[in-house]
């Protein structure tokens, strides 16, 4: 195993970034490595990140190899293993003197980024490279992403453990358990007030999910929107999206890709259909996944998805295939 990792961040002056970057060299989410980082903006606001370098350097961090900053996301891209795509463009920005608030709109905007940004990750980036795409709509964006880059050597994956990690706060308060003790959280779906987080399957200590809480209208009135509505909350209240749980939900993410457990680390993040659970195939969806011994990523194909379960996943997995739709012409076959 290479003692060195280079990695990519897109949006890399935003709120998330700000709060992600610094983890990322902090020993804990590749330890043992050397981290090169490639900060990446667009050109209006790539100025800023020097001050950001300046920050990185000043706080003597001992895993922190080579820091750049950059507008061109093409040459940032040369020799990464991982990209985590965390710049978009946010709803109800002006753009050509166009308020972009429709969800078709976003959805065409931040698609032709994900072609461009494919296509350098396809051609430029580690054959083993491992991507997550943050920035929204992710499993679409995620979708195109893959689909430009063309390389079926490296692993694309849409967050969705902002999610997961939200499910399981609700869900140790719930039972009383200290949120440590609660695994295999699965976000099912879209990332998206249609997602479905899996309550049945979680492990807690010798017991499931579906042993644990039957209390259906419990789960119907009060978890899921919950979950479900989250986000939302906390732009109402802070007056800007989540920063600070969504950076660590991105290193969480990585720990685990990186943890190569296997089985016994089951994650949530979505990764492209493949025969699985009866889903439509080619749709970045949210599925149970895992890390082999090697690094690979592949979906857990094994959990039980109950009637209850399957109706709520069709109705995320048809948004997902609406979605897909709406950007059909940026999907290159
Ligand atoms: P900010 O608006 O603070 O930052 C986004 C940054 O991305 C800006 O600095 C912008 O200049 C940059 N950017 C835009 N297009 C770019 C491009 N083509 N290349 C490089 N940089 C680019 O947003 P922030 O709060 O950091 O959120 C970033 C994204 O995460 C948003 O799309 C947001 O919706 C999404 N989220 C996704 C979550 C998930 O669970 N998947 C949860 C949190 C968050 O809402």
């Amino acid at each position: 195993m290479s003692d060195k990792v280079k990695v990519l961040v897109t949006g890399a002056a935003g709120q998330i970034g700000y709060s992600l970057i610094p983890r990322l060299v902090d020993g804990t989410t590749f330890p043992n490595k050397t981290v090169d980082l490639e900060l990446v903006e667009i050109p209006q606001v790539v100025s800023k990140l020097e001050g950001l370098v300046m920050e990185m350097e000043d706080s003597s961090f001992p895993a922190l190899g080579k820091i750049n900053f950059t507008d061109n996301f093409k040459d940032a891209s040369k020799g990464c293993d991982w990209f985590l795509l965390v710049g978009s463009i946010p709803r109800g920005i002006v753009l050509n003197g166009k308020k972009i608030e429709e969800r078709a709109d976003l959805l065409n905007i931040n698609g032709g980024i994900f072609v461009e940004q494919g296509e350098a990750i396809g051609n430029h980036g580690s054959d083993d490279a491992k991507i997550l795409v943050v920035g929204n709509p992710a499993n679409t964006n995620c979708l195109i992403g893959q689909q430009s880059a063309k390389n079926t050597s490296q692993t694309w994956m849409a967050m969705t453990m902002l999610d997961s990690n939200r499910a399981k706060s609700v869900l140790s308060k719930q039972l009383d358990e200290n949120i440590s003790n609660i695994e295999r959280m699965i976000i099912w779906g879209n990332h998206s007030p249609t997602m479905y987080p899996d309550f049945e399957n979680i492990i807690v200590g010798n017991k499931s999910g579906k042993e644990l809480i039957n209390d259906l209208s419990w789960i119907e009135d009060t978890f899921l929107p919950m979950v479900q509505q989250r986000g939302k909350a906390v732009i109402d209240s802070r007056g800007a999206s989540s920063a600070t749980s969504a950076a660590k939900a991105a290193l969480d993410t990585v720990k685990a890709c990186e943890s190569r457990k296997g089985a016994s680390n089951i994650f949530s993040a979505a990764l492209m259909t493949n025969d699985c659970y009866e889903l439509p195939n080619n749709l970045v969806c949210g599925l149970p996944l895992m890390s082999t011994p090697e690094g690979k990523i592949e979906i857990v194909r094994d959990l039980n998805i109950s009637d209850f379960a399957r109706d709520k996943i069709n109705l995320s997995v048809a948004e997902l295939e609406a979605e897909k739709n709406a950007v059909k012409d940026l999907l290159k076959t």
